[in-house]
Order: structure tokens, then sequence, then C-alpha cells
């Protein structure tokens, strides 16, 4: 078995300097791509080469797949890593790797495929034994039948899309004479999304937590998991904090969720690493809700706990090499905590993108920055507004929270809005240290500061 080397990285930012980093302590080669407004961008300063592949928008860049693949093959890369977002999910991009005979480092073409239609793979964990909250069997296809399935479950129900993401083409819907209208509704935006409009149904939770848990697996049989996320904290589906453990664990509740997401693992024949994302009530009673076939933006928070480097372990598993470590050996040390820094207004969590006229990180023990950005660099108004993520390490969860609100008091970024603003005050709110909080406990805080949600709902 033998390393690559040389990646070519098929991402942008922060992710794309945390994979520089990863293959520069492997020994690999570094190739990045950018769009025509990105030469200065520090991910592309960093790698060893670097390709432009098009103009600024994605889809004709970092979306470009032709023109990566022609990236990869005029640079002799041997393998693609593709980050998160952009092509990181689609089993096109993958197949299209293998076809050139380029490694995708990732999951198989066909873990993404079942990762991607969420009514199945609800359904293949139903199937295998895992529990799943009560709801349709696969995807529902007609009004009729999402009555029925409302009718045996109970309201509230939600209705979520098969090929969902980000909360497009969901409905919660608290009454059955509200379900015609919200099938349709529902069915409408997600296959305005997604091009897909097959929908699937489950029993509403109340103060629900979102908690998964990382895996890794390397097609010989051998998967372990690296304990949980907390990811509760959201606003409009996006995460806004991270923490690893979760406030709510125990040595029991990570043995269980842990073995929730083996078996799913397992029963997906997953390959690489992977995360299983489960919904867990205020009875402490766990249901697998999907799988992410991606590296995720709050890796780090795993790493800081664990030790282990999530993205070298990924690059090794896509080379082939067997798992370096054994579940036993996985020991959690301590509490991370990771914040994500958007160009946004903070009051309104609109991009406000532009020039950076003066940065500064924070530093010291216990304290990692992931980004791409820097004095000077101007923010593009074309991708993704995040442009840091602040990690902390403590040795308990109170000592975590104190080293963020010290980090974040640090952390000067001139010339932008940032959410910093609206993270300290998160770090100082008695429901987040207590660790009580729930799905709704950023719409609480932003309502207090009189800001509602586009469409005046919770979901
Ligand atoms: C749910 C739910 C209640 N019951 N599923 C799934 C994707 C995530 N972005 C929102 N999701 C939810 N799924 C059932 N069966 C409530 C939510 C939810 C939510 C979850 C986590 C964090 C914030 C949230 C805000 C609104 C709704």
């Amino acid at each position: 078995m033998k390393l690559f080397k040389k990646i070519l990285i098929a991402n942008r930012g922060e992710i794309a300097v945390r994979i520089i980093r990863a293959c520069r302590e492997l020994g690999i080669r570094t190739v990045a791509v950018y769009s025509d407004i990105e030469k200065e961008s520090m991910h592309v300063r960093l790698a060893d080469e670097s390709v432009c592949i098009g103009p600024a928008s994605s889809a004709q860049s970092y979306l470009n797949i032709p023109g990566i693949l022609s990236a990869a093959e005029i640079t002799d890369s041997e393998a693609v890593h593709p980050g998160y977002g952009f092509l990181a999910e689609n089993p096109h991009f993958a197949e299209a790797c293998f076809t050139s005979g380029i490694t995708f480092i990732g999951p198989t073409s066909e873990n993404i495929r079942l990762g991607g239609d969420k009514a199945k793979a609800r359904q293949t964990m139903k199937r295998k034994g895992i529990p799943v909250v009560p709801g349709s069997d696969g995807p529902v296809t007609s009004e009729e039948a999402i009555v029925k399935v409302a009718k045996k479950i109970g309201f509230p129900v939600i209705l979520k899309a098969s090929a969902g993401g980000g909360g497009k083409g969901m409905r919660v819907v608290n009454e059955e004479r509200e379900l015609e209208q919200a099938f349709y509704l529902a069915q409408r935006e997600a296959l305005a999304a997604f091009g897909n409009g097959e929908l699937y149904i489950e029993k509403f939770i109340p103060d629900m937590r979102h908690i998964e848990v990382q895996i890794m697996a390397d097609g010989k049989g051998n998967i372990i998991h690296l304990g949980e996320r907390d990811c509760t904290i959201q606003r409009r589906h996006q995460k806004l904090i991270e923490e690893s453990p979760s406030p709510i664990s125990t040595e029991k509740f990570r043995k269980k969720i842990g073995e929730y997401a083996i078996r799913a693992a397992r029963a997906l024949r997953y390959k690489n690493i992977g995360t299983i994302e489960f919904i867990v009530d205020s009875a402490g009673d766990i249901y697998f809700m999907e799988v992410n076939t991606r590296v995720q933006v709050e890796h780090p928070v795993t790493e800081m706990v664990t030790g282990i480097d999530i993205i070298k372990e990924q690059i090794r598993l896509a080379a082939g090499f067997p798992l370096e470590y054994k579940q036993s050996s996985i020991k959690p040390v301590g509490h991370s905590i990771e914040c994500r820094i958007n160009a946004e207004d903070p009051e309104r969590f609109i991009p406000n993108p532009g020039k950076i006229t003066f940065f500064y990180q924070p530093g010291g023990p216990g304290i990692r920055v992931d980004t791409a950005a820097y004095s000077g660099w101007v923010v593009p108004s074309y991708y993704d507004s995040m442009i840091a993520k602040l990690v902390v390490h403590g040795s308990n969860r109170m000592a975590a929270i104190e080293k963020m609100r010290s980090a974040l008091g640090e952390f000067v970024i001139e010339g932008i809005k940032t959410t910093i603003p609206f993270l300290k005050k998160v770090f100082d709110h008695h429901d987040f240290i207590s660790g009580q909080f729930d799905t709704g406990f950023v719409e609480k805080l932003s309502r207090a500061n009189a800001v509602m949600d586009e469409k005046g709902q919770t979901t």
C-alpha cells in the first residue's frame, strides 16, 4: 500500500487550508484550484501548485467537474479531496473520478447515493433494527398516503424532502386540515431546490437535540466511532456552535449512540469517514436521522477531544490502508467547542462580504483557529459566508466556555461585520451555560433582539 504523492483539493477557504496541512504532514504534494477572483486566496498561496478553473460563480469553477478533472490530470494528481459542500456529496463526481483513474477521497459513490436519499436511508435503518422516529417506511408519494401515516403516528408531524438539506422542503404540520397544503408546498419547494420533490414524514419531536457521531470505516470490516458532537445550536438549519461531548452525554449514552452509529455504517457498507446524525428527544431516546458522507465543518471538536487527525486518517483510508485505531484506543479527553464565524450582520444574519482591513486571531493553549482569512483579504460574495472556525479545548465544559469567551474577546476582524457579537451573547446566556437548550435556542435569543425568521415559523 502506498500513500498518494499528490492530491488536488477541489475546494477553497478554511477547509482547503486544513486539507493542505494534513497533506504536508503526510508528505503529500498539494494542488489548489481556484476561480478568477481567488488568486490571492490563502489556499492558493499555501498549496504547492495551483490551477485556475474558471470564473467566480461556483457553477463554473468549484462545481465544474470536467474542469476539476482536467486540472487533476494536467498536474498528475492521483487523488482529489472534495472537502465539504461543492462536489463532496455528488455521486456523479465520485464516479467520474473513478472512471478517470483518480481516487476520490471519500466514501463510495453508492454510499453517497444512499446518504443523499434520506427516505431510503431511513428505511434501511428501520429494517436493520436501528431506531427511527415513527413515520413513513420510505418515501410517501401521494397525499392520501401521507394522511394515512400522519393519522397513525399522530400530530404534529414533520414533512422532509428525500433529497433534503438546509431545511428546504421541510414543513411542520400541527393538524390534519393543514396537511394537504403543506404536502404540496413542501413538494414544490423540494422540486425547485433539488430537482426531486420526493417527501417522507416523521413524527415531530419537540425540543429535540441534534447529536451526531463521527465514524471511520476501512471497508475491511473495521468500523469505529469517535464519540458524539452536539450540534443543537442552529439557525435556519445552519449550525452555529458545535461541541463534544454533548452536554447531556454520559458514558452509557456514548456507548449506545456509538453502537447505533457503527450498526448504521455497517448497514450501509460504509467506507471512509462519515457522520451518522441522530435526533435525541427530551427523554434522552435516540433515533437515526440521516447520514453525512463527507468530512464535516465541525470535525475539529472531535479532533480536539480524541487527538486524532480526521483528515489524515481519511486520506490514509482512501489510499486503502486499514484503520490505525481500535475502538478501545479511543479515549476522549476534556471538552471542545467550536464557533462558526461568518461574514454576516450579527443582528440579521445577512452576508456582509468585503475587505478585511485588519485581522488578528486569538491563540494560546487549547485554542485553534481554522481559517483562510488575513488582513487585506477580500471576502468574496460568491461563496459561503463562513470565514473562520474558532475551536477551544478545556478540561471540562465550563473551562471550554471560559476559554471561548476569552478567545472571542481577543478576535479582531475589522472592515466587515461578523457574527462574533452574537456568539459572545450565547456564551453569556444561562441556558447555554447550563447545557439545557434545544433547537429553539437561537430563535429565542434572536427574538429577544426583535428578529424573526423570514417565514415566521420555527422550522
Ligand atoms: C426534526 C425536528 C423535529 N422532529 N425532525 C432536521 C434538520 C435540521 N436542520 C432541522 N431538523 C429537524 N428535524 C423531527 N422528527 C426538528 C428539526 C429542527 C431543528 C433541528 C436541529 C436544530 C434546529 C432545528 C430547528 C428547527 C427544526
